[in-house]
C-alpha cells in the first residue's frame, strides 16, 4: 500500500502522576523519533497524544490527597505536557480526555454502536456502598485474600501475593471508602460483543500482521485470540468520567478503556479539520506507539470497537516495546522507585539529548531493559562525548587550525581510498538508517549512526591532517590530503547532523548553528550527500556538544532513589502496576509456618549510629525498638554513611541470639535486600509504623 499520510499515536498518560523514563523509553521516544524521520522526510504526519483523565487511577489518587478528580487531572496534566515539551516529544497536539470535544467524540461514537443495537444490556449485582450511595469499581473494595490471608487484598487483585482476584472472592469484603460493609445491589451495563469479532481478528491479525507486528505484540495477541474472546462490559457505575448518553443511564460512565483510545480521535478533531482525512481515509498509515500492558486494547479492543462502528482505518502496526527497570529492579510507581523526567531535566538542565541518546541506545525494544545511572555515564561519555561529540569537535578545531575557518575544496585528483571507503560509509549508513527506523528497530539505527561517526575518528586517525601540515612546505601537495581530508569530515557533521536529528534533535540544532546552515539542511533528502556545506563557506567555533557526566552526579542519582524509597517517600503516583512483577524462585529448601514464626520480626527506629573502629564494614546503631534501645552491629558501613540513617526505620530481627563482634554485643539483625549491583536497601515498612510493632 501506498501511503499518503501518516497519523501517529502515543499512549494517552494517566493524569494521575508524572511520567518517568520508562515511559518515555516505551513509547514516547520510539514515536517521536519515528515523527521526526517521516516530517523530515517530508511525509505528512500528525502526532497526537493528551492525557487520560478518566478510571479509576485518577480517583484513587484524589481519595489519596483529598482533593477532587478534576483537581488532580489539572495538576498532572500541566506537570506531563511540561515534561514532554521540555524533553522534546514533539507532539502535534497534545489534548486531554476532559475536553468537551472527547466527551462529544466518545458519546457520539457510543451511541453508534448502540443505535446499530450491537450492545448486550446485561443486569448484574455488584457491591454498593450504601453510605456513600455509590457502585464500587472493583479497586475500590477490599478484603481478606482468600489465597495468603492478607486483610488489605483489593477486589481486583491481592498486592501481597500477586493473585489476581474478584470482588466476591474476598473475604469480609468492606468498602475502601467508607469502610462499611458493601451490599449487592442490581446494575445494569452494556456489553460490547467482543467474542463476535473474534473471526475477524483472527484473520486480521493472527494471519495479516504475521510477519509486520513485533513479535512480543504479535504472540500477545494471538494467545489472547487463542483463549477465546467474551463481551466486556463498556459502562461503569461512577461520578467520574464521560457520561454514558442515554437517558436511563443515570450515574453511569464510559468504561475508560472505551473512551481513553477514542481520544485519539477527539486529538485529530481538536488540532486540524481534516481530521477525517486521517481517520477515514484508506491510504492513512496509523500507527500506535504503547507499552507491551496496553496490547490487548490496542490490537483487539479498540480495532474491534472501530470495525463495529465501520468508517476508520485500522493500525498498521503497534509496535509496543517492553518495560525499562531502574537499576536492576521493577519500576514502582507507589514505592518512588522511578526516575521522573520532571526531576531529571531539573537535575540535567539542557541534557535532554543525553537522556534520549541512553533511553534509545538501551531500549526494551525486544525485552525488559534495565537504566542505571553508571550506565548513563559510560553512554554519554565514551560515546555520545567520547565518539560523536569528539569527531565533531575535531572536525571543526582542525578546519579552523589548517584551513582558515572555511571550508576547504575537495580535490578529485588527490582522492585516496580512504576518502572514498568513507563517502561510501556515509550513503551506505544513510540506507542502514533509513531501513531500521522504517522497521522500528530505533537501537540498531542509532547504532549506526554512532558507527558512522566512529569510522569519522578513525578515518582522522589514519590520515593525520596535523602531521602532514609539517611537511607542507616541503611538498605542497600535501596541501590538497589535508584539504580533502577536513572537508570530507565536515561533510560527514552535515551528515551527522541530519541523521541523528530525529534521535537527538537539540544536538542537531546545536550542529546547524556551527555549521551556519538554516534548518532545511536537515531534510532527510540531503543524507548520504558530500556537498552540503560549500567550499569556502565559513563556519563557526565549535560548541561542546555534550558535558561529561561526573561520579559524583551518579553518586546523587542513585543515593536519590535509594532514599526516596527508603523513606517509604510519598510515591508522586498511585500505584497502577501490572502484576508480572519477577517472582523469586526460593534457594533454600521449603519450610513449614512453624518454623517461620519461630522468627521475631519488630518494627524499630535508628536513633544513633556511628563507625566501629578499625573495622570498615560495621556500623554500631542505637535501634528504639518502643519498650527498649537495643545496640544493633551492623554490616552496612560500605552502603550508608551513619548520619544519613538516623531516623530510619527497620526491621529487627527480634529474637536473634547476641553475638559480639569487635568486642561489642550485637542484638539483633537488620533485614537488607541486595540489588544486583550488590546496594544495600533496607527492608522496612512503607508507612510510619509505631516502634516495636510486629512484623508477621
Ligand atoms: N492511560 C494506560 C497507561 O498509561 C492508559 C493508556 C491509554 S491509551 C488510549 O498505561
Ligand atoms: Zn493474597
Amino acid at each position: 500500500m501506498d501511503f499518503k499520510r501518516y497519523l501517529i499515536t502515543a499512549a494517552l498518560p494517566y493524569a494521575n502522576g508524572p511520567v518517568h523514563i520508562g515511559h518515555l523509553a516505551g513509547c514516547y521516544l520510539p514515536a517521536d523519533i519515528y515523527v521526526r524521520y517521516q516530517r523530515a522526510r517530508k511525509r505528512d504526519v500528525k502526532f497526537v497524544c493528551g492525557s487520560d483523565e478518566h478510571g479509576v487511577p485518577i480517583t484513587i489518587r484524589a481519595m489519596k490527597e483529598g482533593v477532587t478528580p478534576q483537581e488532580i487531572v489539572d495538576k498532572y496534566h500541566a506537570l506531563i505536557k511540561e515534561s514532554f515539551a521540555q524533553i522534546g516529544i514533539s507532539f502535534d497536539i497534545y489534548s486531554r480526555t476532559s475536553a468537551a470535544i472527547h466527551h462529544e467524540t466518545s458519546q457520539a461514537f457510543f451511541k453508534n454502536l448502540y443505535d446499530k443495537n450491537l450492545f448486550e444490556e446485561r443486569t448484574s449485582e455488584q457491591y454498593f456502598d450504601e453510605e456513600k450511595g455509590m457502585f464500587l469499581a472493583d479497586r475500590y473494595i477490599l478484603g481478606t485474600c482468600p489465597v495468603c490471608g492478607n486483610e488489605n487484598a483489593y477486589g481486583d487483585q491481592c498486592e501481597k501475593c500477586g493473585t489476581s482476584l474478584s470482588p466476591e472472592q474476598l473475604i469480609n469484603p468492606r468498602s475502601a471508602l467508607s469502610n462499611a460493609a458493601p451490599v449487592k445491589k442490581s446494575t445494569k451495563h452494556w456489553f460490547f460483543p467482543l467474542n463476535e469479532y473474534e473471526t475477524w481478528l483472527k484473520e486480521w491479525i493472527v494471519e495479516g500482521k504475521k510477519d509486520s507486528w513485533k513479535t512480543n505484540v504479535y504472540g500477545q495477541c494471538k494467545s489472547w485470540l487463542d483463549s477465546g474472546l467474551h463481551p466486556r462490559a463498556m459502562t461503569r457505575d461512577s461520578s467520574w468520567g464521560v457520561p454514558v448518553p442515554l437517558p436511563e443511564a443515570k450515574g453511569k460512565v464510559l468504561y475508560v478503556w472505551f473512551d481513553a483510545p477514542i481520544g485519539y480521535i477527539s486529538a485529530t478533531k481538536e488540532l486540524t479539520p481534516l481530521w477525517s482525512d486521517y481517520w477515514q481515509k484508506e491510504d492513512t498509515r496509523l500507527i500506535h506507539f504503547i507499552g507491551k500492558d496496553n496490547i490487548v486494547f490496542h490490537c483487539i479492543i479498540f480495532p474491534a470497537m472501530l470495525k463495529a462502528h465501520g468508517g476508520f482505518v485500522l493500525p498498521d502496526n503497534v509496535p509496543a516495546n517492553e518495560f525499562l527497570n531502574i537499576e536492576g529492579e521493577k519500576v514502582s510507581t507507589s514505592r518512588n522507585w522511578a526516575v521522573w523526567v520532571h526531576e531529571y531535566l531539573n537535575d540535567f538542565p539542557d541534557q535532554q539529548d543525553q537522556l534520549r541518546y541512553v533511553l534509545c541506545a538501551n531500549a526494551p525494544e525486544t525485552k525488559d531493559n534495565d537504566f542505571t545511572w553508571k550506565d548513563f555515564q559510560t553512554r554519554v561519555n565514551s560515546e555520545l562525548s567520547g565518539n560523536f561529540g569528539n569527531f565533531v569537535n575535531r572536525a571543526f578545531v582542525m578546519m579552523h587550525k589548517l584551513c582558515g575557518g572555511r571550508v576547504p575544496a575537495l580535490h578529485d585528483q588527490a582522492l585516496n581510498d580512504t576518502d572514498r571507503a568513507l563517502i561510501s560509509d556515509i550513503q551506505w549508513t544513510k540506507e542502514r538508517v533509513e531501513k531500521s527506523i522504517e522497521e522500528y528497530k530505533f537501537r540498531d539505527a542509532l547504532n549506526e549512526i554512532m558507527a558512522l561517526s566512529a569510522k569519522g575518528n578513525k578515518y582522522l586517525q589514519v590520515n593525520e591532517p596535523w602531521n602532514l601540515v609539517k611537511s607542507v612546505a616541503e611538498n605542497p601537495e600535501q596541501q590538497q590530503r589535508i584539504d580533502n581530508c577536513i572537508h570530507l569530515s565536515l561533510q560527514l557533521c552535515a551528515n551527522l547532523a541530519i541523521l541523528i536529528n530525529p534521535f537527538l534533535p537539540f544536538t542537531a540544532q546545536k550542529m546547524c548553528g556551527m555549521m551556519k546552515v538554516v534548518e532545511r539542511m536537515l531534510d532527510w533528502e540531503h543524507a548520504g550527500k558530500i556537498d552540503l556545506l560549500k567550499v569556502n563557506y565559513p563556519l563557526r567555533e565549535p560548541q561542546i556538544l555534550f558535558r561529561k557526566i561526573e561520579d559524583t552526579e551518579v553518586a546523587q542519582q542513585v543515593e536519590k532513589l535509594h532514599s526516596n524509597l527508603k523513606t517509604g517517600g510519598m510515591a508522586p503516583a498511585a500505584a497502577v502496576e501490572s502484576p508480572t512483577a519477577a517472582k523469586a524462585s526460593p534457594a533454600l529448601p521449603e519450610i513449614q509456618y512453624d518454623d517461620f514464626a519461630k522468627v521475631e520480626l519488630r518494627v524499630g527506629t535508628i536513633t544513633a549510629a556511628e563507625k566501629v573502629a578499625k573495622a570498615d564494614k560495621l556500623l554500631k546503631l542505637e535501634v528504639d525498638m518502643g519498650t527498649e534501645k537495643r545496640c544493633i552491629v551492623s554490616g552496612i558501613a560500605q552502603h550508608f554513611s551513619p548520619e544519613d540513617i538516623v531516623g530510619t526505620q527497620v526491621t529487627v530481627v527480634a529474637n536473634l541470639a547476641p553475638r559480639k563482634m569487635r568486642g561489642i554485643e550485637s542484638q539483633g539483625m537488620i533485614l537488607m535486600a541486595e540489588n544486583k549491583e550488590g546496594k544495600l536497601i533496607f527492608v522496612a515498612p512503607l508507612q510510619h509504623a509505631d516502634e516495636g510493632s510486629m512484623v508477621k
